[in-house]
């Protein structure tokens, strides 16, 4: 038996394919119609726009997959597409949460996030792991972490854009929040491992930082480094329970005590450390309390909307220096020359100072 088209007997010669008919096996009888085309088709901008508009989180989902395309013809409907949002953004509270990988983030994450939906937020969770290409089990575990979370209609989440240099993952990082918020997401957490430089990213991108850390054998001012600790708006000690505790306790007071000789991370806010319990759920409207304290400290004092702006300035200067280097890197003469001066500052023909002067004269910038 075949499914091609068939025309019946009684339809005039030469009859167009309206006349046409198909016949479907026995076996697919019942069966929902297979589509000749499968494939997605390309939504236009408005579809993206409305379905983000109308809160619709496949539309969501597939907009941030947008921007996360390297593809330059993506790159433009998404750039439009952000123009178009733009309106609708900015009205969120926006929270970096790092740590120490095993700090329990993710597990906190699922606390606050159905602390927030009980009292009426929508969440939106982004993990960026810049690494993760390499770990990929990371967001496997991020799902079951977020369990009840994950199947919560009024929570959305993401792992962020895994590839490309930092400077791609902090903009589609900050894409991908602005879409969140037009489609009514009003506190945004951002997940990303405390080990790289992939802090002060998304430091770069919200209002409120949050460092977790667990108490350990004594050595609590370690292995976290200075610079990431001179970021945050709050430390909070994880796994206060059980056992845990007395030494969760004794490690905040450490951090209390050694805060004092630290910069403030926001001028005039006064980093400190608390306590909770991801797993008993105990310390989270606390940290939640002091998030709110930090946004009405932040907006008495204009910092908050002073902060916005100057990130608005970050993007658009990293973006800026990303094309500047595609562009130099891309220009003929360049890739013709930088090889040879290359060789000639290893083999000591010429100073690096004398090799940059060089170059830039030859593309005619200096
Ligand atoms: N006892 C106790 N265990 C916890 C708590 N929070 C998290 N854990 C456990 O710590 C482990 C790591 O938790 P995650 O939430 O995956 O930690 P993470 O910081 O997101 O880890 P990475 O994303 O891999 O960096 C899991 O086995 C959790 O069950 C807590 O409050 N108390
Ligand atoms: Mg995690």
């Amino acid at each position: 038996m075949t499914t091609k088209n068939k025309k019946p007997e009684w339809t005039p010669e030469n009859a167009g394919r309206e006349f046409a008919s198909s016949v479907m096996p026995p076996e697919t009888y019942g069966q929902a119609p297979v589509l000749q085309n499968p494939k997605k088709t390309e939504m236009t901008l408005s579809e993206y726009k409305e379905g983000i508009l109308s809160k619709d989180k496949t539309v969501l989902a597939r907009a941030i997959t947008l921007i996360e395309s390297n593809a330059e013809k993506h790159f433009d409907t998404a750039q439009s597409l952000i123009k178009e949002i733009m309106p609708y953004t900015g009205k969120s509270i926006r929270v970096g949460i790092t740590g120490v990988p095993g700090a329990g983030k993710s597990t906190f994450i699922e606390s606050l996030g159905m602390y927030l939906i009980a009292n009426g937020k929508f969440p939106a969770i982004l993990a960026i792991d810049p690494s993760s290409t390499v770990s990929k089990g990371s967001i496997l575990g991020d799902k079951t972490r977020m369990e009840t979370l994950s199947k919560s209609d009024k929570a959305f989440i993401r792992p962020s854009p895994s590839s490309g240099n930092l400077g791609g993952v902090g903009r589609k990082t900050r894409e991908t929040m602005l879409l969140c918020e037009a489609a009514g997401f009003d506190v945004i957490l951002i997940e990303t491992v405390g080990v790289g430089q992939s802090e002060v990213t998304v430091r770069s991108i919200v209002d409120f930082f949050l460092l977790i850390l667990i108490s350990g054998a004594g050595d609590e001012l370690q292995g976290i480094k200075k610079g990431v600790i001179e970021l945050a708006d709050a430390i909070l000690i994880n796994k206060a329970d059980g056992e845990n505790i007395v030494t969760a306790e004794t490690a905040k007071s450490l951090y209390n005590n050694s805060l004092h000789y630290l910069a403030d991370a926001t001028p005039g806010w006064k980093t400190q450390a608390y306590t909770c319990s991801a797993v008993e759920n105990t310390g989270i409207e606390d940290i939640w309390n002091v998030i709110l304290d930090f946004i009405t400290y932040t907006e008495n004092t204009r910092i908050f909307g002073d902060r916005r702006q100057q990130q608005t300035k970050v993007w658009f200067e990293s973006m800026l220096h990303e094309a500047v280097l595609n562009q130099f890197y891309k220009d003929d003469i360049v890739k013709i020359n930088i090889e040879k001066i290359l060789q000639d500052i290893i083999s000591n023909d010429m100073t690096p100072v004398v090799g940059v002067k060089k170059i830039m004269e030859l593309v005619g910038k200096v």
